[in-house]
């Protein structure tokens, strides 16, 4: 649906980069519409949370001291498509299997250093924005969207 809704977080690393503005403008161009931003520095309970599907991986003590420690800037972007679109925009979860052209294939190598985070489906979607915004941290304005019919 046209309001279909994801959380697209840039990682403590993307936002220490330098690349918040980078990243932002790759949704924005697409055609996607912000309706929720916030800058913070994740506790390590938030990031837990956060990635509380993966809590088995060996990856994971590593996955949530990284992602609380430092600024990450969390954001919904609405549209058509949008769940899926943005993953595309993302790319791969290993840099080293995204596609140049993708936030990933483009600006990063390491897959514990990939600077930004995307809902992986409609569940995922709904289940992370809950966690990460209230209701009244949405913004509602009109975007300009050409139909082609
Ligand atoms: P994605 O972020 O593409 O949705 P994921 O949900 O499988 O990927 O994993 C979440 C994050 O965990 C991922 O962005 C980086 C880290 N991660 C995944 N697999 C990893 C691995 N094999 N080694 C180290 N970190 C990993
Ligand atoms: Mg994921």
């Amino acid at each position: 649906t046209k309001n279909e809704r994801t959380f697209i977080a840039i990682k403590p690393d993307g936002t220490a980069r330098g690349l918040i503005g980078e990243i932002i403008h790759r949704f924005e161009r697409k055609g996607y519409k912000l309706v929720a931003i916030k800058i913070l520095h994740p506790t390590k309970e938030q990031a837990e949370a956060h990635y509380a599907d993966l809590s088995s991986k060996p990856f994971f003590n590593g996955l949530v001291k990284f992602f609380s420690s430092g600024a990450i800037v969390a954001m919904v972007w609405e549209g058509k498509g949008v769940i899926k679109g943005g993953r595309s925009l993302v790319g791969a979860t290993d840099p080293a299997q995204s596609l140049p052209g993708s936030i990933r294939g483009d600006l990063c190598v390491e897959v514990g250093r990939n600077i930004v985070h995307g809902s992986d489906g409609p569940e995922s979607a709904q289940h992370e924005i809950k966690l990460w915004f209230k209701e009244n941290e949405f913004a509602e304005w009109n975007s300009i969207q050409p139909v082609y019919e």
